[in-house]
């Protein structure tokens, strides 16, 4: 006989239950409450096979709601995935093991994305949700037609990112994205009272979406809200009604259950109350029968679908497509162009010229931009707009959503089949920056164009004016940031960007920049991150770093100094991660191992000086700016802040007088 729903979920609970104990650490309450609505998802409806948890087709499932982990981590292992196995949930949270206390996409294939920085996995799933309908309109319902779901709880739908994410989706019409609300009214400080009144309905309703309400407790009729989203062309909202820590006698609709264990009474009692196994990390075969039977639902379907990719005659392009791979062939026809015609050119209208060549070459590229297309210069002239009638499309408007674009872009890359880039401003990284560190956590390839890089912006002024964000997304591990200093360096760097497993920063200027890479190099010089655009004539006796714009700068400073006998090297720079990972030798090469005395090393970036003594030493130079910008035009914010070759040089032969260096 078929165990009931509810022992299939009660499963779930005691799973949830003895992994928090074990590990003295982790949040049982959302599991326990939500247990029934996840077992009408993953018994009836979600298209999955545990078997191969990368078939394109499946459906995705995320959990917004990442402290819930258990949640996924006993769907996973109940199903029948290879891991986490029974082993990895009683290690649950241990160093080493699958089973981290968040969801993360990179332990375990059946976790999509990374997720617990409330309300991004379900801006993640409005990303899932458009791969999915722009590949369905590129390779058809044969071979693409899933759906999105998405578990979210209180916290994931009152962080800001849910009003962008609910724009995007409604806007988009992405029917096919079903979010399921844990409405359990519970939070960390207590009851939801505390700190909410609004109508989380009636504002979904209010960006143009469905919404249905249902027993979170009753699987039956999840079931039934689940076929009433399915059925609605619309993105879809189901409010669960739950209790949080449903089955723990004493503690159920407290926020007690929601972030540590139960403690050993109360998972006695909740065992005896729920009718559960008496022993620990114990599933009673017949409902872990049953369990296995639904991660196999969809072995037909697969099987289908592979047949039909291999009648598409289309298999190995979409493959490929899927795997994401992508050459950079169009560099080098670009480039030798690029030289035959050189002038002076903005970094962000020089990543367009790029970008017109890798569209046409790349077609899993999709743009976009937060309502600056026309500034970031992320439209290219074929790119059609992908809108609700015409997911074909590879341009996405944003609308003044920062945060939501890179969230989605995250959803979107992790997809798979499709490579997303975005465009702002470089001082708006920061209402993104939380999306930007889970594209680097995750190693999802996103590409971030951000133009107006500096005070080289100019009019608009300080709150306009990056200062201190190029070293801080410096600092963020496994991120890229690139500023490149000519049209030859943005097409180098944007090539990298393409090819890299992680995401990337593109800072670009607004203002125009002479061609600097006169001649076609051997190689992709930027791949080093930096490397000697000049050398010195004169005896060596400083070494200028410089990064994008002030390239320009450092060359003109330098052709000073040389005229002054001074030999100086310029070093392009534009990418310090790329440089920090090169050979020593090679690094020794341009920034020889010897003291300041000898060889002045001196940096110019017209940001914050904050972490050049990375490269310049204790005691080199450091030149940029250390207070927020101003309001003026570009030469003269320039001219203000001393970044001039004139000023620059004087401040390198005072230095070196003031040092005693000859
Ligand atoms: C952006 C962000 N802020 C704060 C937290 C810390 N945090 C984790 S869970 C939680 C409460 C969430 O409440 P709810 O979504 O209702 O979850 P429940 O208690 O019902 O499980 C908070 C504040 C977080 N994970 N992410
Ligand atoms: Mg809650």
């Amino acid at each position: 006989m078929q165990p009931t729903d509810r022992r299939l979920a009660n499963a779930i609970r005691a799973l949830a239950m003895d992994a928090v104990e074990a590990a003295n650490s982790g949040h049982p309450g959302m599991p326990m409450g939500m247990a029934d609505a996840a077992t009408a998802l993953f018994t009836r409806h979600l298209k999955f096979d545990a078997a191969d948890p990368k078939w394109p087709d499946r459906d995705r499932f995320i959990l917004s709601a990442g402290h819930g982990s258990m949640l996924i981590y006993a769907l996973l292992y109940l199903t029948g995935y290879e891991r986490p196995t029974l082993e990895d949930i009683k290690r649950f949270r241990q160093l080493g093991s699958p089973t981290a206390g968040h969801p993360e996409n990179f332990e375990l294939p059946g976790v999509e994305v990374t997720t617990g920085p409330l309300g991004q996995g379900v801006a993640m799933a409005v990303g899932m949700a458009i791969a999915e309908r722009h590949l369905n309109a590129v390779y058809g319902d044969e071979l693409v037609d899933h759906r999105t779901f998405a578990v979210a709880g209180d916290g994931c739908l009152m962080e800001g990112i849910n009003h962008e994410a609910v724009g995007l989706a409604g806007n988009l019409k992405l029917g096919r994205l079903i979010v399921l609300w844990d409405d359990n009214r519970i939070t960390i400080d207590g009851s939801t009272d505390l700190s909410r009144n609004e109508d989380v309905l009636e504002r979904h309703r209010a960006g143009q979406w469905h919404t249905c309400e249902c027993d979170g407790l009753d699987a039956a009729d999840v079931s039934r809200a689940i076929q009433e989203a399915l059925a609605d062309p619309r993105p879809s909202l189901i409010r669960c009604k739950t209790i949080i820590g449903f089955g723990a006698p004493n503690k159920q609709g407290t926020a007690a259950t929601h972030g540590s264990a139960l403690g050993k009474d109360e998972v006695e009692a909740a065992r005896a109350g729920l009718g559960l196994e008496p022993t620990e990390f114990s599933v009673p075969d017949d409902v872990l029968t049953a369990w296995r039977a639904a991660g196999k639902r969809g072995a037909v379907e697969h099987a289908l679908w592979k047949e039909r990719l291999e009648e598409s005659g289309r298999k190995v392009e979409f493959l490929s497509r899927i795997q994401g791979k992508v050459g950079d062939a169009w560099l080098q026809p670009y480039l030798t162009k690029l030289l035959t015609d050189l002038k002076p050119v903005a970094t962000r209208k020089a990543s367009e010229m790029a970008l017109e060549a890798i569209n046409a070459a790349i077609p899993a590229t999709i743009g976009g931009s937060a309502d600056l297309t026309g500034s970031n210069n992320t439209k290219t002239r074929a790119l059609e707009p992908l809108t609700h009638d015409n997911y074909a499309g590879r341009y996405i408007y944003y609308g003044i959503r920062e945060f939501g674009m890179a969230a989605a872009m995250n959803g979107m890359a992790l997809h798979g089949g499709v490579i997303p880039y975005g465009g702002t401003f470089l001082v708006f990284t920061d209402y993104a920056r939380p999306a930007i560190r889970l594209s680097a956590l995750q190693r999802a390839r996103v590409v971030y164009v951000m133009t107006h890089d500096s005070i080289g912006l100019g009019e608009d002024g300080p709150t306009h004016q990056p200062i201190e964000h190029l070293q801080s997304l410096r600092a963020m591990p496994q991120l890229e940031v690139y500023r490149p200093a000519d049209a030859v360096e943005t097409a180098e760097c944007w090539a990298l960007a393409l090819q890299s497993e992680e995401p990337s920063v593109l800072a670009l200027t607004r203002q125009n920049l002479p061609p600097l890479r006169t001649e076609a190099a051997s190689e992709n010089l930027s791949a080093r991150g930096a490397y000697r655009l000049k050398s010195s004539e004169n005896k060596r006796k400083t070494i200028i770093l410089a990064t994008g714009s002030e390239v320009e700068i450092a060359l003109a400073a330098a052709a000073q100094l040389e005229r002054q006998g001074i030999g100086t090297d310029v070093v392009s720079m534009p990418c310090t991660q790329r440089f920090d990972a090169q050979p020593r030798d090679y690094r020794e090469d341009i920034l020889p191992d010897v003291s300041n005395r000898e060889i002045l090393r001196v940096s110019i970036e017209a940001g914050t000086t904050f972490g050049w003594e990375r490269y310049v030493g204790l005691h080199g130079l450091k030149i940029g700016i250390d207070r927020f910008g101003v309001s003026a035009p570009a030469p003269d914010a320039y001219k203000y802040f001393g970044l001039t070759p004139d000023k620059i040089v004087t401040r390198i032969t005072d230095f070196m007088r003031t040092r005693g260096i000859q």
